[in-house]
């Protein structure tokens, strides 16, 4: 299977109600996957850039078989359009979006780990950080019908107890191009020191903050300086990322799902994020664990950041 041609400039992208253009606001990302073997122009990218593209990481083969058996598991529940192969991911006309969190059986089943605990993948992380490396039991595995997306955080608001040398990595395992609801990254976010002893300080659990910083692509843009990046995700393709870099995903504007799945990725012997591995009685306690609480509201913190 070929590669995605180049993104050609003033190439239109929507996203929302709001329109970007290639080269000017929005850019494509860089794919590292030459570099493979060479950990550190890696590291040195990632610290300059604050992510790594790496188009094929996951063999395609198993990343389709993912796929495939999420979509299984979605016309089990219904979601699929009626008359159609399972395999191609019609979104059926109840448009649910399905997250396979806390469905271990779906979210943990071989064809899911044997993309994202593959040998290959650990192996990766072993030689980038360089030691014994551990991922959390909780993997987000995320399925957007038609409109679904995600907003703009950084993963420290949520993901980021214990040790900051951690990494996020968001595989796609359906082909997700420009209307399918790509993952957005907003490039020299990694670097804005004020967002990140203030929102990226937070913990939303602990604070009892709201986590989503901004729903608006054309404030990070305008009021931020940051230049949006994305590109034509085959299956197998992964961004790379650390805990301070703003992301959000677009609106699925298709009529097929949009699957993808993000994990973390740390060194074994530094300091975990407890609320997201098994305890006990087997299950996690994730985010929003608190109950009946009120979180305090973005737009209230932003002035006391003056982030305004
Ligand atoms: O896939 C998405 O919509 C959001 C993913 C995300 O926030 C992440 O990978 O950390
Ligand atoms: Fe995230």
């Amino acid at each position: 299977m070929n590669k995605p041609k180049k993104i050609a400039k003033d190439t239109p992208f929507d996203f929302g109600e709001h329109r970007f253009h290639f080269g000017e606001e929005i850019m494509e990302l860089e794919d590292s996957s030459s570099l493979l073997n060479n950990h550190e122009t890696l590291h040195r990218k990632m610290c300059e850039d604050g992510y790594l593209f790496i188009r094929g990481f996951h063999q395609r083969e198993y990343a389709e078989k993912a796929a495939h058996w999420t979509f299984q598991n979605i016309a089990e529940r219904g979601g699929l359009k009626a008359n159609t192969p399972v395999e191609e991911g019609h979104i059926g006309e109840q448009n649910q979006t399905f997250s396979f969190f806390r469905q271990t059986e779906v979210a943990h089943a071989k064809p899911i780990l044997d993309v994202v605990d593959s040998e290959r993948t650990m192996q990766f992380y072993r030689d980038f950080l360089g030691g014994p490396v551990i991922t959390f039991d909780k993997r987000w595995l995320r399925c957007m019908a038609k409109g679904g997306h995600n907003h703009f955080h950084y993963d420290s608001v949520y993901v980021g107890r214990g040790t900051q040398n951690r990494y996020t990595m968001w595989s796609a395992l359906t082909d997700i191009g420009l209307e399918n609801g790509p993952l957005v990254i907003c490039l020299g976010s990694h670097k804005h020191e004020r967002l990140k002893s203030t929102y990226g300080a937070t913990d939303m659990d602990s604070d009892l903050t709201e986590a989503v910083f901004s729903t608006n692509p054309r404030e990070m843009v305008e009021k931020f300086g940051f230049t949006l990046a994305t590109a034509h995700f085959q299956p197998g393709d992964v961004i790379i990322f650390g805990l301070f870099m703003m992301h959000s995903s677009a609106p699925n504007r298709s009529d097929r799902y949009r699957i993808s799945i993000d994990t973390r990725y740390q060194l074994a012997h530094e300091e975990k994020d407890d609320r997201f591995f098994f305890r006990e009685d087997g299950s996690w306690l994730g985010n929003f664990y608190n109950k009946g609480v009120s979180y305090r509201p973005m737009s209230e913190l932003r002035q006391e950041w003056e982030l305004e």
